[in-house]
């Protein structure tokens, strides 16, 4: 054999590898198509993507899970999808390559990914309609018989005797329904013409399927939406409070005193936002200590007198100086009103429970201290947020809210289930994953303006920002340029003690590099510590400084 002859079968071999591979990576896609389109007649939390990705954030070491919120915000479940599909398009890709010389184990191959989901999906909270595992079924399925029909078209055959070795094209190999086949022997020649168009066909079925599904799925949350939009919100018998002239500072860059539902934060573990119909919502209380449960339904809650409050939700994970805080009007019922209808005591009155379980309809469980729910805050059964039904991605149709501690101990979106237990029998959700049993919320503020490395001009520079310590209030905000003396700001007017007060302070800014650092006292007299700690287990500690370069 010459070395011409030689290269040329090397290089014929490289490229079947690399078609071997991209059968593997269209058999991917067509399997990733069939079992998303299948989730939309299932549920969509059935979806092998978001069923594994569930299961990956529920599984991610607390460190891990910190780490990503840290770098990609509230992107982490964009980034977690890509990294799904990026493995999913690996081990697809390699099993097409196996798929060459062991078709049929390929093909089974596939069929186990499809089980490994399917086992997944049904391992998800929520997950215990057998029907959670067909997407998957579905998906590996429909990956092997487009596995068998490409590697089909890959398979080699000896060149009959006489016939020209570099023949390619153009000759029916016959398929892979066969033994499995030999590798590539000398001179052997497999269907290139009909590998493209097979290839081609299926992917380009595969994307249409991906878009019939993708607009099935944005059709099948209709019931919920329409039941949304239909959904008139009472007139608050116990209106919020009028919110005082002054609440708002007219200083450019200072963080909204009211967050509009747009802009307000995110935070949860759902990778798909459950949509409820709010005509089959219930909403179970039970557990130790309830003389008397109840199921209730949406026009149940309607008909207990509503009640609008201002309040300042904060998140955990929230870093020093981080975004994750906002501030909405609330509209719902009195929690505390219900429980004791049901006849709960809280335990300083001698009732059992010390903890109130809340569960959501996607198996997220909060814990909340039944006293704090109890003591005459306003905890809220809440269904509008700023004048609307609540948004689907805060919890619609009723969530829960309590002032003064943070969303992780108190704020169940999605909510379906209450269960009066105690601290030392249930550990819910986060505490599992080493975050506090009682978290109420630290005294924060942060600098709005100006932003970390900008450039202001030398002369006054406005220094403003937001400060909280909800259900305490806050007292006092003071800034300090480097380390000049504390400097009392201007306080915007309170509404309540349970929402955020802006604040600003003039700066006769002097040119070069400044740390502005800021800190707050709450009405306790507590002054914010400067003790740096990390947001788990119960909060972020420390103060929020920004460096400026005046010019
Ligand atoms: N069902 C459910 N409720 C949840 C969560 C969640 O992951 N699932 N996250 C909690 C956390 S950690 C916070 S801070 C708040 C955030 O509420 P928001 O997304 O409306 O701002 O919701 C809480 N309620
Ligand atoms: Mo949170």
């Amino acid at each position: 054999m010459t070395d011409d002859v030689k290269k040329t079968r090397h290089s014929r071999d490289r490229l079947r590898s690399a078609a071997g591979a991209v059968a593997g990576a269209v058999a991917g896609f067509a399997a990733l198509a069939a079992a998303e389109s299948a989730s939309v007649a299932v549920r969509p939390q059935a979806g092998p993507v978001v069923a594994v990705g569930g299961a990956v954030i529920d599984r991610t070491p607390t460190a891990v899970k910190e780490w990503a919120i840290r770098n990609f915000g509230t992107d982490d479940k964009l980034v977690l999808r890509i990294g799904i599909l990026v493995v999913l398009a690996l081990c697809a890709a390699v099993l097409g390559m196996a798929a060459l010389r062991f078709p049929r184990t390929a093909a089974a191959g596939a069929v186990a990914f499809g089980a490994v989901g399917a086992v997944v999906a049904l391992g998800r909270p929520a997950g215990d309609s057998p029907s959670d595992a067909l997407p998957s079924l579905v998906g590996g399925i429909v990956g092997a018989a487009v596995l068998l029909l490409l590697a089909g078209r890959l398979a080699t055959r000896a060149p009959a005797p006489g016939a020209p070795e570099h023949a390619e094209a153009g000759e029916d190999t016959g398929g892979a329904n066969g033994a499995e086949r030999a590798p590539s022997e000398a001179g052997a020649r497999w269907d290139r013409r009909g590998f493209v168009l097979a290839a081609s066909a299926v992917a380009a079925a595969s994307a249409g399927a991906g878009a019939l599904g993708r607009a099935l799925s944005a059709a099948s949350g209709s019931g919920a939406v329409a039941s949304r939009d239909r959904l008139a919100l009472p007139v608050p018998a116990s209106p919020a409070p009028p919110v005082p002239a002054g609440t708002a500072l007219r200083v450019p860059g200072v963080t909204p005193f009211v967050t509009p539902n747009a802009s307000f934060y995110r935070v949860d573990t759902a990778l798909v936002v459950p949509k409820v119909d709010v005509a089959t919502w219930r909403l179970r209380l039970h557990g130790k200590g309830v003389r008397r449960p109840v199921t209730l339904s949406f026009d149940d809650l309607l008909r207990r007198p509503a009640v609008e409050r201002d309040i300042t939700l904060t998140c955990v994970s929230n870093e020093v100086g981080g975004p994750y805080a906002g501030n909405a009007r609330w509209l719902g019922v009195f929690l505390k009103d219900l429980l004791a209808e049901c006849g709960v005591e809280p335990p300083s009155r001698g009732g059992p429970a010390d903890q109130l379980v809340a569960r959501s309809v996607d198996g997220m469980t909060i814990g909340t201290p039944v006293e704090e729910v109890m003591d005459g805050r306003d905890a809220l059964l809440a269904f509008g947020m700023n004048g609307e039904p609540l948004p689907f991605a805060h919890g619609f149709p009723v969530r829960m809210v309590v002032p003064g501690l943070y969303g992780f101990v108190s704020a169940c979106k999605w909510i379906e289930d209450i269960e009066l237990t105690t601290f030392g029998s249930y550990d819910p959700y986060w505490v599992e994953r080493g975050w506090a049993r009682r978290a109420p919320v630290r005294t924060q503020s942060r600098i709005d303006t100006p932003k970390p490395f900008a450039r202001p001009a030398a002369g006054t520079v406005m220094v403003a920002g937001v400060a909280w310590a909800q259900h305490r209030g806050i007292d006092r905000v003071e800034l300090r340029v480097d380390d000049g003396p504390w400097r009392t700001a201007r306080l915007a007017a309170e509404d309540s003690r349970d929402t955020w007060r802006q604040w600003s302070i003039p700066w006769q800014a002097t040119r070069g590099s400044h740390t502005l650092t800021v800190r707050a006292t709450d009405r306790t007299g507590r002054v914010q510590t400067e003790k740096r700690t990390r947001p788990r287990p119960d909060g972020a500690s420390g103060r929020h400084s920004v460096v400026v370069t005046v010019d």
